[in-house]
């Protein structure tokens, strides 16, 4: 984790069941969100990740009601959303994360919160964990999603 305050997770996921669910706007940024996820991951040892691709972040929180649905023991999301010049940026980084609260909450199963909501490219770019990023959104995403299932 990166930010001021932000915790050291280090947990053992031996055993889970992690289902990664992607968005595909902004495929650079998208790439190293995924590369990240999959890195924290492997290095929590959670052996069984399925990766399930949607075409915007709009479509993340019935993918994870899926995932939850086929036996998921966490959920990592993963999108980009970039400003532009109307008010769609709102409604639909709105539309995921109260969708995506609304999963966790409903269903006890804790999903990992990797969407970026930016300004323009270069801020998603400085968080997507790819070479240069100042930050690794992905991977704190899935130690999140982790650690929660451990914790609970
Ligand atoms: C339509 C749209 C726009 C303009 N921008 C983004 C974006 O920056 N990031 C993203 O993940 N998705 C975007 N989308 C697509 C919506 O999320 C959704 O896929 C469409 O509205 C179709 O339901």
């Amino acid at each position: 984790m990166s930010g001021a305050g932000a915790p050291r997770l280090s947990v053992d996921g031996s055993g889970l069941r992690v289902t990664v669910v992607a968005a595909s706007w902004h495929t650079q940024v998208m790439d190293g969100l995924l590369a990240g996820a999959r890195r924290a991951l492997a290095a929590a040892n959670v052996s069984h990740v399925s990766v399930v691709r949607v075409p915007g972040s709009f479509e993340l929180p019935v993918a994870a009601a899926r995932a939850v649905e086929h036996g998921a023991d966490a959920v990592v999301a993963l999108g980009v959303v970039i400003r532009g010049g109307t008010p769609h940026f709102e409604y639909v980084c709105q539309a995921a994360t109260s969708g995506l609260t609304d999963v966790s909450v409903r269903t006890g199963v804790p999903v990992g919160f990797g969407v970026l909501t930016c300004d323009d490219e270069q801020q998603a770019l400085d968080r997507a964990g790819l070479e240069g990023s100042r930050e690794d959104k992905g991977a704190e995403a899935a130690e999140a999603a982790v650690a929660t299932v451990v914790a609970l």
